[in-house]
């Protein structure tokens, strides 16, 4: 009988040795798999027409305050590359003001010069504008804004949501739905079929409730609400009570806040009123309604005024007190996503201690290429299949396509690695599963956590 193979000469002959070919058509099929793969976009601040439209269109009347915003003249303006320009052209000769001053189309104009004709659009959001203009069929190279202008006022506000939805592979849009902001809050007031469009989802969104209670604490006054800055039990009653109608009235998925860099939970004893605020209305209210709570962590807000919404910065946040919040509520569940680089790695770990907790997204700074792949690829290896890679926050509606193109491209590298890799340890993963494992990525995960 042939002597029994060593541990050596089997582990030697397990390393198996995928033939090179066999390995670029396992490629071929992960990348397939996540370029089509229909996506569930977790986080947004999209809006249907029902908002109201600055641009107006073939069936909607032009609407200054509108919430839906579309078109080139704002894909040109968004906060990101307002940003940008003023590197180009600083404050010291153009003043906030005066930027602020101009119309929204003196404003794409300055952009488009400065940082499209005069400069290479090279930059991710640049960048993001041409790929979007090009999948709409507008010739970029042509460079006529006028043109791209043009197209745009010929096109139905509804109509394009469902063009760009197609283009994106986008099936559902998630929103954002800030009860704190007047604007929309009036909308949603005024018009109870506010969110009756199907291909979006409603979150209930309240910074100030959690952030800054006192003052949230007058403005729930002033709407009727039997609460003040004493969070007493009648005021914790009263607050929960708001909680309640308007997670009801938006028919929100999952509740929502951004919490800025110092944001710190410490457990039981914890004095803090953001701490009591969580502890005492908002989680036990999620809990009873077994919808998840979403925490963005990590923006430095108005670190630049002048900029407007592209005034914010970054900082490094406490990892340590999503973890304390997941074990202290382990009947809640927790979306999160953090703004500083440095924070990936600690989350990742702490995602490993609590199944309730579900990191998502490569949010606002993040989401460019080189940090997409770094941060990704560290999530497979450290999470395998149960995160959610991504998410749009796509604030004007055409950009769903460009930050979906970029993502899934490099989702699908990193993943083709990563098949890849299994391979080669000697487990080659079918088609199907492959297909399985990207539709819990892109909507399956989401799904599921909102389930239970
Ligand atoms: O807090 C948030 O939802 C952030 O995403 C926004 O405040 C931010 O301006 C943004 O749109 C980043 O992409
Ligand atoms: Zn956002």
């Amino acid at each position: 009988m042939a002597a029994k193979a060593s541990v050596t000469e089997r582990a030697a002959s397990a390393g198996v040795r995928v033939p090179e070919g066999e390995l670029e058509g396992l490629r071929t099929t992960v990348r397939a798999a996540v370029l089509d793969q229909p996506v569930w976009d977790f986080h947004t601040h999209l809006y249907p027409p029902v908002f109201g439209t600055p641009l107006g269109g073939t069936s909607a009347a032009a609407d200054p305050r509108g919430l839906m915003l579309w078109g080139v003249d704002e894909l040109l303006t968004y906060h990101y590359l307002v940003a940008e320009v003023f590197r180009v052209v600083p404050a010291r000769r153009l003043a906030y003001a005066d930027f602020w001053r101009m119309t929204k189309r003196e404003q794409a104009d300055h952009v488009w010069k400065h940082l499209f004709v005069e400069r290479s659009p090279i930059s991710e959001a640049c960048r993001g504008v041409i790929t979007t203009l090009s999948r709409l069929g507008l010739d970029a190279p042509e460079r006529d804004l006028e043109g791209y202008r043009r197209w745009f006022s010929e096109q139905d506000p509804d109509e394009q949501i469902d063009r760009v939805m197609e283009l994106a592979g986008v099936t559902r849009i998630t929103m954002t739905n800030a009860v704190f902001d007047d604007n929309e809050r009036q909308r949603w007031l005024e018009s109870p079929a506010a969110g009756s469009d199907g291909r979006f989802a409603g979150v209930l969104r309240f910074d100030p409730l959690v952030q800054d209670w006192p003052a949230a604490a007058e403005r729930l006054a002033g709407w009727g609400y039997a609460v003040k800055a004493e969070l007493d039990d009648a005021c914790v009653a009263e607050a929960r009570r708001f909680l309640r109608e308007w997670i009801d009235r938006v028919a929100a998925i999952y509740c929502a806040v951004s919490l800025t860099p110092d944001f710190c939970f410490e457990g039981a004893g914890d004095r803090r009123t953001s701490s009591a605020v969580l502890a005492r209305v908002v989680l036990p209210v999620l809990a009873e309604r077994g919808l998840p709570f979403a925490m963005m962590i990590g923006a430095k807000r108005g670190l630049n005024p002048g900029l407007g919404d592209g005034g914010d910065g970054v900082g490094l946040a406490d990892v340590a007190s999503v973890g304390r919040l997941c074990a202290e509520f382990p009947q809640n569940r927790f979306f999160c996503t953090m703004l500083a680089r440095e924070n990936q790695h600690e989350l990742c770990v702490v995602a490993r201690k609590f199944g309730n907790l579900m990191p998502f997204g490569c949010w606002w700074f993040l989401n460019n290429p080189s940090l997409i792949t770094e941060i990704t690829r560290m999530r497979v290896e450290l999470l395998g299949t149960s995160f959610i890679p991504q998410h749009s926050d796509a604030r004007v509606l055409e950009q769903l396509i460009y930050k979906w193109e970029h993502s899934r491209e490099l989702i699908a590298d990193v993943l083709a690695d990563k098949y890849a890799d299994l391979a080669s340890a000697g487990w080659r993963a079918s088609d199907q599963e492959i297909r399985r494992d990207a539709g819990l990525f892109f909507q399956g995960n989401l799904a599921r956590f909102l389930a239970n």
